[in-house]
């Protein structure tokens, strides 16, 4: 193959533009006076946002600093999200945690030794074997043999989407391809043609179904929402599983059984259409495939459908009822529902309740939020423009997708491909390199799996806080991530309005993830592409697009800053606002609201969100794992070690077993014991005993290390639609450990 980006490596040319690199980067710093200049004992004010759980980037910080150093953090109250949780108040202890990733570090070791032998080496030699390696690499196997993959951080992901881009490989891939919420975004386009996350009450909404969403997973604002809507008298539907604090604040709690969430919408949706309760209007002009859902949910009778989900019929009933005397609105910004192997079409199935009854971009009802044109969250991209939407979904580029076969609806609908084959992906030669922001195995099942794969490609590196030895050992590179408070990039988003930084200059030689993407992309291609490695340019480029400046937003402070956005209207089926042709109707294939979708369906599987029967529990294998629902006080594998604080309120690994389950094997809070599945284990845990979960189910966090991995339990198995794992589908024993 020659060289389609006129870029034969040529080391003086370089170590040249590593040397311009260097100047370009000092650039951004200058112009916040307060960072850059300020002498080592002058006190100061700014601004951060937090980036300790997945909502990203959000909560607003303020913090007090003395010179370089920022002594204390509150909330940043002219912050759209201004209430700092313990997670968010614990970043200033990770910010100055001693463990923290302050160098560039080689490998000495050949890879898979027991010791890496990681030694500290300049970033000039960091960058210099990353250019060399991707040059060739993509020299002698094509673009797409190197992978770029950002996990939980959402925050550096715009860049890295453009630097995939640009050096030419279609294999993108991130958390949310991986598991996590987009899921539910699948669900949510299959079904309007456009996500939603449902809206949060306004004083019109009547009813309101918090559909599996766990309050200790939300910013602070989202629960006082709700506390404010049930005061004003808008009733409240929880469904979810365990006994939530959302489900106490609930005038009906519907508890289905793991993974049958479809069947009880099909339970509900029979009432709706039974009792004539349904948007009969709305749905005979505006829906897709209403007869088909009509004849499927007949079955799903109220004593049936108790039969599968375990909820009481006479519930069933009064919830559906409830919750059509409207407008009503949702909330669905779960994980969770879509991690088991019929995940998608449980979350697609619950979607159905409020659109047949005619909620959807309705006042009151679930209105379709008006973001700046073309803006999308950080996760994905900010804007198409700025990662070229067209080029990743045009189907020269699509049909070279190592996920085509594996997932096609994901593949389908997606720009990042689904990253779980990837073990198998690297053994057959498909996959050579690894280019990772926060790089996580963890987030698999089977993580040894996942290592492994890592250990056999040419090269790989990562960028992260922490040296994380389970997914960083058999890296040749591993990079020092600048945190929250050390970057500029990227700004906060909240719809319309945007927020700056005012960094600190990072520890030691950290760098900011934005600048790293983006000096890797002068190196491997032109640098005009890429901002001359500067975030703060990069950021202007998209802010330009909706009339926002950084500089100026910076002069605004504490006050944030409003881009250009057109006002929400409802109803924008009719008006033509929901698709990009101005037609009438929703974004789908059909042009409305598919109950049936045209896609699943033309990829052989079900056109409709059916049920499924989960795994059955078999011989001691009779405790469902709700393997990783959220607690307050710990992200992911993250929090475990990073900020003690937060590690003191939870040192072990604790699931909350049902009394009646902790009796019959003789169990009391405080007991340690292992769990064991089909597929792996023992995973040693300390018992809680609490009537959050039913009798019959546990639940645990994912995320810790060694004994207590609870992700050694798990299968890798697939959902058809998403590719996502069964983390909370899988049948245990627990026992008791002398
Ligand atoms: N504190 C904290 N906050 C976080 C995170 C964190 O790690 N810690 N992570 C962030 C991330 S990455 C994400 S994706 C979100 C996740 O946010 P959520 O998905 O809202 O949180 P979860 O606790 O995973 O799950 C929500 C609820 O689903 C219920 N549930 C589980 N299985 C089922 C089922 O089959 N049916 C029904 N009806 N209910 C079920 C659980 O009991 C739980 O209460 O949270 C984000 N916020
Ligand atoms: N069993 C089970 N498995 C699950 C889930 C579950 O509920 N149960 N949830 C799934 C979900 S929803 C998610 S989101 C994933 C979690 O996704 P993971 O990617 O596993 O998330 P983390 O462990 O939070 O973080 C990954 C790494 O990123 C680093 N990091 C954090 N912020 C930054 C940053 O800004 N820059 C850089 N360079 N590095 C950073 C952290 O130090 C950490 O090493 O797990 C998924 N897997
Ligand atoms: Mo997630």
């Amino acid at each position: 193959m020659n060289d389609p980006h006129g870029l034969a490596l040529n080391r003086r040319d370089l170590l040249k533009s590593i040397g311009t690199l260097s100047v370009a980067g000092s650039t951004a710093s200058m112009f916040v006076p307060i960072a850059g200049a300020a002498e080592a004992t002058r006190e100061w004010t700014g601004y951060s946002i937090c980036d300790h759980c997945n909502h990203v980037p959000s909560c607003g910080i303020k913090f007090h600093a003395r010179g370089n150093v920022i002594e204390s953090i509150e909330n940043w109250k002219e912050n759209p999200r201004h209430i700092l949780c313990s997670k968010g108040l614990a970043t200033l202890q990770r910010l100055y945690n001693p463990n923290r990733l302050l160098h560039p570090m080689k490998r000495t070791n050949p890879k898979g030794s027991e010791d890496p032998g990681f030694v500290r080496c300049s970033w000039e030699e960091a960058y210099r074997m990353i250019a060399e390696n991707l040059l060739r690499i993509r020299k002698q196997y094509g673009a797409d043999s190197v992978m770029f993959y950002a996990g939980d951080p959402k925050e550096p992901r715009p860049p890295i989407i453009r630097l995939a881009r640009h050096f030419g490989s279609v294999h993108w891939a991130n958390e949310s391809s991986a598991a996590c919420r987009a899921g539910c975004m699948q669900a949510e386009q299959l079904t309007w043609g456009r996500p939603s996350t449902g809206a949060m009450p306004t004083e019109k909404t009547r009813s309101f179904m918090i559909m599996a969403t766990n309050v200790w997973a939300q910013p602070l604002g989202w629960w006082e929402s709700l506390v404010k809507a049930k005061a004003r008298g808008c009733k409240i539907i929880t469904v979810d599983t365990r006994r939530t604090k959302a489900a106490e604040l609930a005038d009906i709690h519907l508890a289905p059984r793991v993974g049958t969430d479809s069947a009880l919408a099909m339970g509900m949706i029979r009432v709706l259409i039974k009792e004539g309760l349904y948007n009969r209007e709305f749905v005979e002009k505006w829906c897709h495939g209403f007869e088909e859902l009509a004849a499927y949910c007949e079955t799903f009778t109220p004593e049936k459908t108790e039969e599968i989900t375990g909820v009481p019929a006479a519930d069933i009933v009064a919830a559906a009822r409830m919750y059509a005397e409207g407008p009503g609105s949702f909330s669905l910004t779960t994980q969770s529902l879509t991690h088991n192997l019929n995940g998608v079409n449980n979350a697609r199935a619950l979607l159905l309740i409020p659109s047949i009854l005619g909620y959807m971009d309705a006042p009151g009802g679930a209105m379709f939020p008006t973001n700046p044109k073309g803006q999308q969250t950080y996760g994905f991209g900010i804007h198409t423009s700025f990662y070229d939407g067209k080029w990743w979904n045009a189907k020269e580029q699509k049909d070279r997708r190592l996920d085509k076969d594996f997932v096609p609806v994901w593949h389908h609908m997606m720009v990042p491909f689904s990253p779980n084959l990837l073990p198998e992906w690297v053994k057959e030669g498909k996959i050579r390199a690894f280019c990772g922001w926060g790089f996580n195995v963890m987030i698999w099942p089977q993580p040894e799996e996942y290592a492994k794969a890592i250990s056999k490609l040419e090269f790989a590196f990562a960028t992260d806080y922490f040296y994380r030895k389970e997914s960083h050992r058999d890296l040749d590179l591993i990079l020092p991530a600048a945190m929250n408070f050390e970057r500029y990039a990227p700004f906060g988003m909240y719809g319309a309005k945007y927020a700056p930084r005012t960094p600190v200059k990072p520890l030691g030689e950290a760098k900011e993830d934005w600048r790293i993407a983006l000096e890797i992309g002068c190196l491997v291609d032109k640098p005009e592409n890429f901002f001359d490695g500067d975030p703060v340019k990069a950021c202007n480029a998209v802010l330009k697009v909706w009339e926002g400046n950084y500089e100026k937003a910076v002069a605004a402070l504490p006050a944030v800053s409003t881009l250009k956005c057109e006002k929400n209207e409802p109803y924008k089926y009719v008006s033509g606002k929901l698709r990009p042709d101005g037609k009438p109707g929703f974004n789908t294939p059909t042009g409305k609201l598919e109950l049936f979708s045209t896609i699943t369906s033309k990829y052989g599987l079900e056109g409709l969100p059916v049920y499924k029967e989960m795994m059955k529990p078999e011989g001691d294998f009779n405790l469902r794992l709700i393997n990783g629902t959220r607690k307050p006080y710990i992200t992911h594998s993250k929090t475990r070690s990073d900020a003690p604080y937060l590690l003191e309120l939870e040192p072990v690994s604790t699931i909350h077993m049902n009394p009646a389950d902790a009796k019959k094997r003789g169990l009391v809070t405080g007991d340690f014991v292992e769990m064991r599945s089909k597929f792996g284990g023992p995973v040693r845990a300390r018992i809680d005993v609490s009537i959050i979960v039913p009798e019959g189910t546990i639940d645990s966090q994912y995320g810790w290390r060694g004994d207590q991995n609870t992700q050694n339990l798990i299968p890798r198995q697939w959902d058809p639609i998403s590719g996502y794992a069964p983390y909370f589908e899988v049948n245990v024993s627990v026992a008791k450990v002398k």
